[in-house]
């Protein structure tokens, strides 16, 4: 009888941890311009975000004008904690390959070897660049926008977003 409900928590345990580790993956997908229904603008400051927090509805389209009005090479990155912590193993090397300067992109020896930047939900912008990005928001949770420019995410260059 003991030994039956032990197995029975265990099981349990196992496939409430399984749903959120699941869950927290989902942080939504790429837009459609047609879908957007709000449009955001986003400064980039040494290090920080203008807006500092978001709150969006689950299944919104957003359109998010970046602007990096700072001095030095920003990232505004729509991911969770642990995509972010494998981000910044990505940029780092970028970094050690100068490759990412503190406030410049060396863009052709990122295509000369094949360090292409580019992904779905980043915008990776030198000074006085802007750029947009549409998402869309789904059943997201432990959802962060951060800069992963090494140093940036540990000194606080992070914004909320709360899905309401
Ligand atoms: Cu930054």
């Amino acid at each position: 009888m003991f030994k039956h409900f032990f197995i029975i928590l265990i099981s349990f345990t196992v496939s409430i941890s399984t749903a959120l580790a699941d869950k927290s993956m989902k942080i939504g997908k790429k837009g459609k311009q047609e879908d957007v229904t709000r449009i955001i603008k986003v400064l980039m400051y040494d290090n920080y975000f203008e807006p500092s927090s978001f709150t969006v509805q689950p299944g919104e389209t957003i359109k998010f004008e970046v602007e990096n009005v700072g001095e030095l090479v920003h990232e505004f990155n729509i991911a969770n904690q642990t995509m972010h912590k494998d981000h910044q193993s990505e940029m780092q090397k970028l970094v050690e390959m100068e490759i990412i300067l503190a406030d410049s992109i060396d863009k052709m020896s990122m295509m000369d070897k094949s360090m292409a930047h580019s992904h779905a939900n980043s915008v990776l912008l030198e000074p006085k660049k802007s750029k947009d990005l549409i998402w869309k928001f789904e059943n997201t949770s432990n959802i962060e926008i951060a800069c992963n420019v090494p140093g940036h995410y540990d000194v606080g260059m992070i914004a909320k977003v709360e899905i309401n």
